[in-house]
Parts: structure tokens; sequence; C-alpha cells
């Protein structure tokens, strides 16, 4: 006994909802800052996941823990994403329905890394045919191609998403990873021409021209030097002049001790392969990230009259337009963005072909969904304002499946319930995204007045019509405590996950997302279906949450320990605020109040009802007292079971597990019978 208790003192308890204390934040915060100080990661609550980033390599992710894993009972090893992972796969077999794992935290604190240990693990754990292996192979290289050209080095992380991706797994009959699909979301494209100081392009430009072989490079005209392109150096953010845009152009960002440039271009060229991009393919693929490198070195120069020209350029030999040099500088960086947003698409594309299952029978899916992680700068800009934006509708998505339906089954269900209160995000969600009024309608409004309006009047419409909200501040409307600590170009929403000042210049721009056609004309992407980049991004996470709410959610809360980015550093300020913004007390409160499983009663009794004699083979009452009987024989305690209107609710899910136990058992039992009494004749 006291053996035991020293232990669980030093690892702390696997499960919160066993904790004594679960109303108090300080123990729950002992208890997770006990376990990551003992490389104990991850700890439960129920069946959600808590992962704490460890900052360093652990050795649990083998093939043999793995194998210890898979078809265990959630609940009998160690907390593991694992488990959690082979959880929703026999679940998805036994159920036959869908599934999707919701990876949430911010920027950081382990979400990619999360979702790629799920994918190793359905990758090593599902039957394997060499067709199957096939599928397998190319499920798993898609992650490194996708981070090569959707990820890049931030303040935050250096390893930073910079899209939103969901990808759906398939699997047949015997459970077996048949195919895939991979949805991505409103990619970071302004990164391409501009990054903030400490910050690098994405990944994909320093493996080229890092690990790309010599015969490549001096095909595509490239020089192994990243120094050499302005597109790879960092410019400090005052950007007046083109004088001083060119000689502002700074050293030595490329290398980051983390990343090695050379051997993820290995990497990546192997993926390629794998992946089934033809030789075509794949030089059309660098020719076009080279020419982006080439096209950022353009430089321009005022003629004469004040014109942009192009006479002194190794890029290009002349061109004459009737630009300005600033506005030439736009038409090439936007240029520059549209191709490589246009390329991240078709690569996309390219990988869904080849994960694409082309036999019709029924499959079963589960989903994982990765994107970027709040985030907050010195200086947010509208990427910002989008990736914040999506993390609110994803917590509003959790707080919908988690505390408030939950909340409002037991009502239905007229189980006796105290209420647990807690944050509803939804007032920022819709301040965003109203009709008329939000956000977004205001911004795509400014949109509509090209020549009339900046992004000043932007500030000043949003002062109008939403000035008053507890959660929009501006330099004007703050006071004066307040005002000091914001620009007079600024706006400050108050997230779910705590404030951020966004900085509006550049707003309008951004979700014009324009592009200049023959030198002249201005033109839109979204010329043929005028939606504005921020409106096209709302309707593809409404996309999302529908496709979402049509499968069975679990759940992974990624905790970002501190923000040196090292190990065995538990900054208790600011997990203490991850916690609270993640809604984890509030989960766990409802929890340990509630029930770990329910079922409707037919379901329940159809698949249990071999373990009673009375109801077994046929039960010819109703459901519910079908079940009441059962469950009287397999000697459930009054306090581990309520009979709601439709379902019977089971507070723990052991109570659960010895029946399917008892049943596995049973089914075996009844199998050799039949086997032995055709035998017999
Ligand atoms: P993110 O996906 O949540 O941020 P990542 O998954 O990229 O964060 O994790 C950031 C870094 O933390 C990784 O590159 C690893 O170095 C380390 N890390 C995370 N999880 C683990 C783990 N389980 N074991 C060891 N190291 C880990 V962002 O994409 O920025 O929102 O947009
Ligand atoms: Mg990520």
């Amino acid at each position: 006994m006291e053996a035991s208790l020293t232990a669980r003192d030093r690892v702390g308890i696997q499960d919160f909802v066993l904790l004594d204390n679960y109303t108090s934040e300080s123990a729950f915060l002992d208890n997770l800052r006990k376990r990551s100080h003992e490389n104990l990661i991850y700890t439960y609550i129920g069946t959600l996941l808590v992962s704490v980033n460890p900052y360093k390599e652990l050795d649990i992710y083998s093939k043999k823990q793995m194998d210890t894993y898979m078809g265990v009972n959630f609940f009998e090893l160690p907390p593991h994403i694992y488990a959690l992972a082979d959880n929703v796969f026999r679940t998805m077999q036994s159920e036959y329905n869908n599934h999707f794992i919701l990876i949430s935290g911010e920027s950081g604190a382990g979400k990619t890394e999360a979702s790629k240990k799920i994918l190793q693990f359905y990758a090593v754990s599902c039957p394997s045919t060499k067709l199957l292996n096939n599928v397998r192979d190319r499920l798993l290289l898609s992650n490194p191609v996708l981070e090569a050209f959707g990820n890049a080095k931030t303040l935050k992380n250096d390893n930073s998403s910079r899209f939103g991706k969901y990808m759906d797994i398939q699997f047949d009959h015997q459970g077996g990873a048949v195919g895939g699909h991979i949805l991505s979301y409103l990619l970071e494209k302004s990164r391409v021409v501009h990054q903030n100081h400490g910050e690098r392009n994405f990944h994909i430009f320093y493996q080229l021209v890092e690990g790309g072989e010599e015969d490549l490079l001096r095909w595509l005209g490239l020089e192994r030097n990243c120094q050499h392109y302005r597109y790879l150096v960092q410019v400090k953010k005052n950007l007046l002049t083109q004088t001083i845009y060119s000689c502002l152009l700074q050293g030595d960002c490329a290398k980051v001790s983390s990343i090695n440039d050379k051997s993820d271009w290995k990497m990546v060229r192997k993926a390629l392969s794998v992946i089934e991009f033809s030789e075509s393919d794949i030089e059309n693929l660098f020719a076009i990230i080279a020419s982006v490198l080439h096209l950022g070195n353009v430089k321009f120069e005022a003629d004469v009259r004040g014109y942009a020209s192009l006479n002194n350029n190794q890029e290009m030999h002349w061109v004459l337009s009737p630009f300005s040099v600033d506005h030439a500088v736009y038409a090439r960086d936007a240029l520059a963005k549209a191709i490589y947003g246009r390329t991240f698409n078709w690569l996309v594309n390219k990988i869904n072909e080849s994960l694409a299952n082309k036999d019709s029978s029924r499959k079963t899916v589960i989903g994982l969904l990765d994107i970027y992680g709040f985030e907050v700068f010195n200086v947010n800009s509208f990427e910002q304002f989008c990736i914040n934006y999506c993390n609110e509708k994803l917590q509003q998505l959790f707080i919908q499946l988690t505390l408030k339906s939950e909340q409002e089954e037991y009502e239905m269900e007229g189980i006796e319930w105290e209420p647990v209160p807690y944050f509803n995000n939804k007032i920022i969600c819709d301040l965003v995204e109203e009709k008329h009024r939000g956000i977004i309608a205001l911004l795509d409004e400014e949109c509509l007045r090209p020549g009339e309006a900046t992004d000043l009047t932007l500030l000043e419409k949003m002062e109008e019509e939403i000035g008053g909200h507890p959660h929009f501040v501006t330099h004007k409307l703050a006071d004066k405590k307040t005002r000091k600590t914001l620009e007079r170009g600024d706006f400050r929403l108050l997230h779910y996950a705590g404030e951020v000042t966004y900085c509006v210049v550049g707003f309008l721009d951004k979700n014009n997302d324009l592009l200049y056609r023959n030198g002249k004309e201005v033109i839109s992407f979204n010329f043929y279906c005028k939606k504005q980049v921020v409106t096209q991004f709302k309707s593809s996470l409404v996309g999302l949450t529908e496709i979402l709410m049509s499968k069975e959610p679990w759940y992974v809360r990624c905790i970002k320990p501190n923000e040196a980015k090292q190990p065995g550093r538990f900054d208790d300020v600011l997990v203490r605020h991850q916690v609270k913004y993640l809604g984890l007390m509030e989960h766990l409160r409802v929890r340990r109040a509630g029930f770990a499983y329910r079922r409707k009663y037919d379901i329940f009794l159809q698949r249990y009802k071999p373990l009673c004699p009375d109801t077994w083979p046929n039960w010819r009452g109703t459901a519910a007292e079908g079940v009441q009987r059962l469950i009287k024989h397999l000697g459930y305690k009054p306090d581990e079971y309520k009979m709601g209107r439709t379902k019977i609710f089971i507070r723990h899910p052991r109570t659960l597990f010895a029946t399917e136990d008892a049943f596995q058992i049973c089914k075996h039992r009844l199998a050799t019978r039949i086997q032995a009494k055709y035998k017999g004749y």
C-alpha cells in the first residue's frame, strides 16, 4: 500500500477523473507537472487525452510499444496516444461507423506530432498485404511532402503548420487502411514574399537550395546560397522605399539547428516518387519553386518618367511597364504568392489522386484534424486573424459536442443533473462571422468599395458597428489605461484563448488577393466566383464542421509547457492559462459527474443479450426492460448506471469493459458449440 502511494505521489494519477480534489485547478496542475517531470506526457480525462509537449525525443513510440497497445482495453495500460488511436479503431470496427480525432492546442503544443503518431500507429497496426502496404506508404509519406510545402519556422515553432489539414483514413471491412483523402485549409501565402524577423519561408525553398543535386540546381539556374534570394532572407519591417528594401537584406537566417534541410530534401524526393509523381511532374514542380525564387530577385528601377523598368536584371532582360516601382513590386509579389498557392493546391490534388480508393465497397473512416494553432505575435495581421478565428470555431465545436450537448442529453433523457457552468465562446464567433455586422462582413463590404475604402475606413466602420462589443476594443474606444497599449491602426479581440491585438494594415489587400493581368488591369483571383479570401475560408470551415458533426468525436488536447521550446521546463502560469481556456476543468467536472458511456437500449441489448438466459435468444418485452433484466443478471450495482428515456448510461468504462470481455468469451463458446453441433451430423 505504502509503495503504491509513493509511486502515485511521484507519477501522479493517470486519469484526472480519479483525482480526489477534482475541482481544484492547482491539484490539476500539480498532477500534470508531476507527470511531465517523469516524462509521462499523457494523461486522460475519461477518454479525452491531454498531452504535454516534452520538447525531446522519448522512447515511447517504438514498434514494441505499438504492439503493447494494440487490442488492449483503454484503461488497462498507462495513457498513450496509441491507446486512443487503438480505441478509436476498435470502436469503428465494432460499431461500423465513422470517427474523427480533433487535435487542438496553441502553436507549438504538439498537434502535428500527435497526428503523425496516430497515422504511424495505424500504418503499423492494420492488416498488411502488398497492396495495402502501398497505400500505407503513401499515407505516411504524404506528411513530409505537405510539411515541406506547407510548414515553416515561426517564432513559436520551428515546424509550424501554415495551413489547416483534415485527413480521412479509409478502412475496409477487415480493418485494412485502403485509402485516404486530404482537405487543406487557407495556406499562409504571404510568407512566400515576406517573413517576420527570426522566421523563415516554407521549408521547401531551403531544402531545394541546400539539398538539391548539382545538376538540378544548374538546370534551374539556382545558386547554392540562400542569401542570394530575396524571398529567403529577412527584411526589416520598415519597407518604406526600394532603396531601404534592398539595403536591409539580412544575413544568416536560413539555418535552424533543429532542421536539417539536406536530409529533409532527400526524404521529400523519395516521398514524391512513392506518391507516384512522375519525373516530369517533379521537374515541373521544382522549376516552379525555382521560378518563385527568381521572381523575387527581379529588381525594378524608375525610368525618367517614373515608370518601373527592368534593364539590369539577370532574371529578365527587358520589360517596360506603366507601373510605378512600388506597384511593380506589389505585382511581382502578388504573382509569386499566386503561383505558390496554386502549386500547393495542385500538390494536395495529386496526393489525393494517389490515395484514392477506387473500389466502391463501403468503407468506414477515421478523420484526423490538425490545424494551425492559436497564435499571438508582437505584430498580428490578417493571417493571425484567420488562424485564430479558425481556432475559435474549433473551440466552439468542442464546447457544443462535449459541454453543451452532453448536458442537454442528460436533461433530455431525464437524468438528474447539476449543471456545470462554462464559458461559451459563441459570442466571439458571432462577433467575427455574424451576417451583415460581423467583422468578416464589414471587411468584405469594404473590399467591394475599391478606390474609396482603406484599412482605416475598415477600422472606423468596425468602431461604428461593433464598438460596444465586450470582446472588441480599439485605440479610440479604449479607456485611458488600455489606450496606452494600442496604436491607432490596431483593433484588439478578446479571444477565448486570450487577447490579440491586430494591426489593420494590409487587411483589405490580403482579403482581396488581387493579381495584375497584362501588366495593367487588376483582376481578382476570385474574379469568377467573387468571394473574398476570408469569406471563402468561413464557408470552408462551415463545410468542415459539417464533415465533423457527422462522425463520432475523440479529442487530444495539446499543451505547451514553456515558450522557450525547452525540455524539462514547466511554466505554471503558461500551463494554467491553457488548462483554463481549453476548458479542461469544466470537461473534467462534466465527466466526473457524468457517465463515460451511453448506448441506446436496443443496440445495447442486441449486442449483449447472449449474456443472460432471459434475453437470449429473443426478448419479447421493450428494449429498456430487456436491458434492465440483462444488467441485473450481470450484477451491475445501482451507482454504476442510470436508465434514461432511450439509453442506458454507464458511469465507468471498466463496467462496460467487463461486460464486453464476458461477451467475447460467450461469443467464442457459442461458436465452438455450433461447430461441435454441426460436426456431429
Ligand atoms: P503544433 O503542430 O501544435 O504547432 P508541433 O506538433 O509541430 O506543434 O510540435 C512542435 C515541436 O515540439 C516539434 O517539432 C517537436 O520538436 C516537439 N514535439 C511535439 N510533440 C512531441 C512529442 N510527442 N515528442 C517529442 N517532441 C515533440 V502549429 O503547427 O505551430 O500550431 O501552426
Ligand atoms: Mg502543426
